[in-house]
């Protein structure tokens, strides 16, 4: 049986991702800080559930510890957004918060177990965003992690390529999940809401993990470099149609 590890899998689109990769017939190793959250979907799917801040390297040895030897798929999914505010207002904790998650916490993550995914000839899944393309208005801090993590998956993706081992980024545009918003504005319901204002169909999670599990179920000579997905009402980050 193929083992697939997602980090970030207590909601979301690591859940759905977690969800549907054992559907595919994948154990899934679902890793979060919220651990009552994540026994409950492992019960569900029948998987693993491990306490995980990706920030934590003790937590992250003990992720690597119940992985074991061989490793199929990593989604390294656990990262988000804190704030939207201009730069000349910048809340530098909440940048440092997503720099540790984004950047420096899959880093980590991938770190610790990219031995038993060359191993496996497996498949390392990033879950970047459309916000690595370029900084947007109140988007400075999250942009600019999401970039350098996608930095880190290009270098990545040029050191291992005498490897058998696979370096894929997704990139999601709006996507509306329970808590992105909801945490990026910290419980605002009402601005978390107007993110997604008159857009008949955001994407959804399940939308975003079908993509990743395609992305990671490629044979093994298959590498997806690249995808970005959106919906179809929005054509780029300020082009939205609302009806
Ligand atoms: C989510 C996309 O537009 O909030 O990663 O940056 S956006």
């Amino acid at each position: 049986m193929k083992t697939a590890v997602v980090t970030g899998a207590s909601s979301g689109i690591g859940e759905a991702t977690a969800r549907l990769l054992a559907a595919e017939g994948f154990r899934v190793i679902c890793a979060a800080r919220r651990v009552e959250r994540i026994e409950e979907l492992a019960r569900e799917i029948d998987g693993v559930a491990i306490r995980c801040d990706v920030t934590s390297q003790q937590d992250v040895e003990s992720l690597a510890a119940a992985v074991g030897d061989n490793l199929d798929v990593l989604v390294n999914n656990a990262g988000g957004a804190l704030g939207l505010e201009p730069v000349a207002s910048a809340d530098l904790d909440a940048w440092e918060t997503m720099l540790q998650t984004n950047v420096f916490g899959t880093t980590r993550v991938t770190k610790a177990l990219l031995p038993a995914l060359i191993a496996a000839e497996g498949v390392l899944v990033f879950v970047t965003s459309t916000a690595a393309d370029w900084g947007y208005e109140g988007g400075a801090g999250y942009c600019a992690a999401k970039a350098g993590e996608r930095s880190v998956v290009e270098a990545l993706r040029l050191e291992l390529v005498d490897k058998p081992v696979r370096v894929t980024e997704i990139c999601p545009g709006m996507v509306r999940t329970d808590e992105f918003a909801l945490t990026r504005f910290g419980g605002d319901k009402a601005r978390a809401d107007a993110v997604y204002q008159g857009v008949a169909e955001p994407l959804t999670a399940g939308d975003v993990g079908e993509a990743i599990v395609w992305m990671a179920t490629r044979p093994s000579h298959v590498n997806i470099d690249r995808m970005t997905i959106r919906p179809r009402a929005q054509a780029a980050q300020y082009k939205v149609h609302r009806g």
